[in-house]
């Protein structure tokens, strides 16, 4: 597990630098609507996490793996599944995981989640060799979580308000918990909202600490969504969260919150899957 995560560009600080990822945009829905967040298709060079060209199905998703690996043009050592939507509330994920497990097993195998699903699936995600899996969660505390969610659906009910976010922030520490004990490596995302979450993120850090969370990676808001009108955090404001978060769990300070057909070295040569050049 150790050398999973010393070579993994988003858990690692050297290997941001030496590996590169791809995303495979296969999962388009959504159970959970955040108000930071924005998805879309579109053929822009927007770069955020919610955006990519096209959505691909599982064969188009695999061949331009095998075609990207092929190039040879920077070297893969993650390939992940960040989206457009929630990948573990599209089947197509995991799909592509058992392929991926079956024709890549060199590779290591990423999910990025809301959490809402993660304990439901964690046996299957288990029985995939998912190796590393990332969990947004910007609040622990409903109160301050009503504020960042507008809703969850679970089994097609939806929640929203407060208790939308005690159902959500439950589920998402039930999935921390159960990829901690089922031996996956866990990184939390969390988007650093100025005015509404900055000095509660100390808490989340602390409590990822106590669960067993690897690495945390604290995010500048990107005013879009029905934060349109709400102020980016300063990069003051940011190293301030996240020298203070260092003093309970280790920080990832390199995120470039990436689209979801993402391609590349993070911290270098980086682009879009299936673009001819970066
Ligand atoms: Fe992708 Fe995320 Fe896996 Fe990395 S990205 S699913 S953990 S392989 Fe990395 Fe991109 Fe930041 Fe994510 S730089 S947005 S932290």
């Amino acid at each position: 597990m150790c050398n999973i995560i010393n070579q993994h560009p988003c858990f690692n600080d050297a290997a941001h630098f030496r590996w590169g990822r791809v995303h495979l945009p296969v999962a388009p829905k959504c159970n959970l609507r955040c108000n930071y967040c924005s998805r879309g298709i579109n053929n822009s060079t927007e770069n955020r996490p919610g955006i990519c060209k096209k959505v691909l199905s599982t064969k188009e998703a695999i061949e331009l793996l095998q075609n990207t690996l092929r190039e040879k043009l920077f070297p893969i050592k993650v390939v992940a599944i960040a989206g457009p939507g929630e990948p573990l509330f599209n089947h197509e994920t995991f799909e592509v995981m058992k392929i991926l497990k079956e024709d890549f097993p060199h590779l290591i195998r990423c999910i990025a989640t809301n959490g809402i699903l993660l304990a439901d699936k964690i046996e299957l995600l288990t029985s995939l060799d998912v190796n590393t899996i990332t969990v947004t969660i910007c609040a622990i505390d409903p109160k301050i979580g009503k504020w960042i969610y507008d809703y969850i659906s679970i089994d097609g009910k939806i929640y929203s308000g407060e208790e939308g976010a005690a159902v959500l922030i439950e589920k998402q520490i039930q999935g921390l918990k159960a990829a901690v004990t089922n031996g996956i490596s866990v990184k939390v995302n969390t988007v650093l909202i100025p005015e509404i979450n900055t000095d509660h993120i100390i808490d989340v850090a602390r409590l990822c600490k106590l669960i067993g969370v690897e690495i945390m990676n604290i995010m500048p808001l990107i005013p879009i969504g029905r934060f349109k009108n709400m102020r980016r955090p300063t990069k003051d404001e940011l190293t301030y969260i996240r020298d203070i978060c260092s003093s309970y769990i280790r920080q990832f300070r390199f995120c470039k919150q990436c689209r979801a057909d993402a391609c590349g070295i993070p911290g270098g040569k980086d682009g879009i899957l299936g673009s001819t050049c970066f």
